[in-house]
């Protein structure tokens, strides 16, 4: 037990997360949103076919009937995303078990001109997961195995379906570890982090997916196959064809296998969980982070009061500090217990010796490590509990990183329940939610452009890791030139002349 400046209070008694429960329960967790087609009637349906019987049989003929889905209560799940924003109304979901299959249902979609919306664990959180209208959900659930794991080279190959979190599993037996960490790892996929370029809670030190991924196997919208699924840590034979398909959310080709660098699983972690007066106080422990804990850091993350107060309030989590306006979660990773306490104590004592840390708990035990995570994993999940949130995941400066809160809270008054910031501050990534009672397009006309406009002027980034999805595709001007989008067009009109895969999403229309 490692405890440098106060003893945590007793370990509280851990409620499930949302993240880990079935799609049907996910559904029943509260109310269905309104349809997008009516909550954005300006979005149109494209020229797509319509699901027909010809269609269905041949679905059925080559999945089998229990894995073609058309019944509506069971489509629901498929067809609703995991904060509620945005609900389609496909009435057919496909769950292919391999790469073959999903090489056909392409196939036939394109010949047939049907739209498909691809979907992994269906918890993103910019509605690319979910049908606008009635697409067909490609769910890769079912694409769920293991391939292979070197445990010298730590190179793991897996299908798309992977969970994040059996992964995870998996590869502690092997005193290895994913690179990726995030809230959603009960649920999500790794096809679907790939697809997104899922950062998360280590990215700082661990890198993004455009690094980690070593090679893919893709499905592109006429059904060939492409095989890049190279295991090499060095490959420069021609154009890095897997970055047309890392956070391309879908709109390329469907991810179907996916290797991946996993890192040494660490010797040794310790965890600080901070109480400060003021924003400025995170740069500075941040900065000092960055040099007195130098190779051992593994995440730096902020989070401020209105944030945290949704995991006690509505989850009905403990907090083992007393309130302060902000918070910070210091993480290392390392491979002497010793060294690693020793280093983060002389941190902790000098950060609160000098009062720039008013209070804090430090702890390597592994029960009380995991319930100060939470306190920080939970947030989107506690934030649903306050009606509808408008959310923004945004790059800017650390010096702007959170005066964006104080402009939204004027802005938006009191027509917001709770207007908070909280994220990844080791990696400028500010995660803004503002919550609302329910959905109303008068807060968002406040919000939006504004909130882009404000970014861009920063030569920030409007989407930092969640994509641009549904919900930001009128907006990725703001962090695009025009030539930029016109290429991305380009190779759109290329790999999905009919632009059956995930229309509506990532480019405007
Ligand atoms: P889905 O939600 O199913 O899909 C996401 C997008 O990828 C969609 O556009 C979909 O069409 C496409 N897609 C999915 N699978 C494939 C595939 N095999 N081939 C092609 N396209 C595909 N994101 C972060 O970056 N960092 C975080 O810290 C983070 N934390 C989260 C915490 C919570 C509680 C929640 C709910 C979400 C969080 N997210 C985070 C957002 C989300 O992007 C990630 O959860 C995850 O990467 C999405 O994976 P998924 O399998 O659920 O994909
Ligand atoms: C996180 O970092 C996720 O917890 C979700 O990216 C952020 O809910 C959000 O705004
Ligand atoms: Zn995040």
């Amino acid at each position: 037990m490692f405890v440098i400046v106060k003893k945590i209070r007793s370990t509280q008694k851990l409620v499930p997360l949302v993240s880990t429960l079935t799609r049907q329960q996910r559904c029943k967790f509260s109310s269905l949103p309104e349809l997008t087609k009516d909550r954005y009637p300006n979005v149109k349906r494209g020229n797509y076919g319509h699901i027909d019987t010809n269609h269905l049989i041949f679905f059925k003929d080559l999945l089998g009937e229990t894995r073609v889905i058309t019944d509506e209560s069971e489509c629901l799940g498929y067809n609703t995303d995991w904060i509620k924003a945005n609900r389609g109304y496909s009435r057919c979901v496909l769950k292919p078990k391999c790469t073959r299959e999903v090489a056909a249902i392409l196939k036939f979609c394109n010949e047939n001109v049907l739209a498909v919306c691809p979907q992994g664990g269906n918890t993103g959180l910019v509605g690319g997961s979910v049908p606008v209208f009635d697409e067909i959900v490609l769910s890769t659930s079912l694409m769920n195995k293991i391939v292979s794991l070197d445990t010298t080279s730590g190179v793991l190959t897996c299908e798309a379906g992977c969970i994040l979190e059996n992964l995870e599993n998996h590869l502690d037996e092997h005193q290895l570890m994913m690179p990726l960490d995030l809230g959603a790892k009960g649920s999500c996929q790794i096809g679907g982090n790939v697809s997104t370029n899922a950062g998360g809670l280590r990215l700082l030190r661990y890198g993004n997916l455009q690094g980690t991924v070593l090679g893919l196997e893709a499905v592109t919208a006429n059904g060939e196959i492409i095989d890049c699924l190279s295991s090499l840590k060095k490959d420069n034979t021609g154009f890095h064809l897997k970055h047309l398909f890392i956070g391309s959310e879908g709109s390329l080709g469907v991810v179907t296998k996916v290797s991946i660098q996993c890192p040494p699983k660490p010797k040794a972690v310790n965890l600080a969980f901070l109480g400060l007066q003021s924003f400025d106080k995170i740069l500075t422990v941040f900065k000092r982070c960055k040099h007195d804990l130098g190779e051992i850091m593994s995440s730096c993350e902020a989070i401020d009061a209105d944030s945290l107060a949704v995991t006690t309030d509505h989850l009905g989590l403990k907090s083992p500090l007393a309130k302060f306006p902000f918070y910070m979660v210091i993480e290392t990773n390392g491979s002497d217990n010793g060294h690693d306490e020793e280093k983060l104590s002389r941190f902790l004592e000098d950060v609160m010796g000098d009062g720039t840390v008013e209070d804090g708990v430090a702890t390597n035990e592994p029960s009380k490590m995991k319930a100060i995570w939470e306190l920080r994993e939970r947030i989107t999940e506690g934030l649903i509990h306050d009606g509808y949130v408008f959310k923004y995941d945004l790059s800017l400066p650390l010096e702007n990183f959170y005066s964006l809160v104080g402009i939204m809270k004027e802005r938006v008054g009191a027509d917001a329940v709770r207007v908070s910031g909280y994220g990844h501050v080791g990696d400028g990534n500010v995660h803004l939610n503002v919550a609302v009672k329910e959905f109303s397009p008068e807060v968002l006309h406040k919000i939006e452009p504004f909130i882009y406009e404000y970014t861009s002027k920063l030569n920030g980034s409007i989407s930092a890791e969640h994509g641009i999805g549904f919900r930001k595709t009128k907006y990725m001007h703001y962090s695009k030139s025009k030539e930029a989008m016109d290429l991305m067009r380009n190779i759109k009109d290329m790999m999905d002349p009919k632009w059956i895969l995930n229309p509506y999403k990532v480019l405007p229309q």
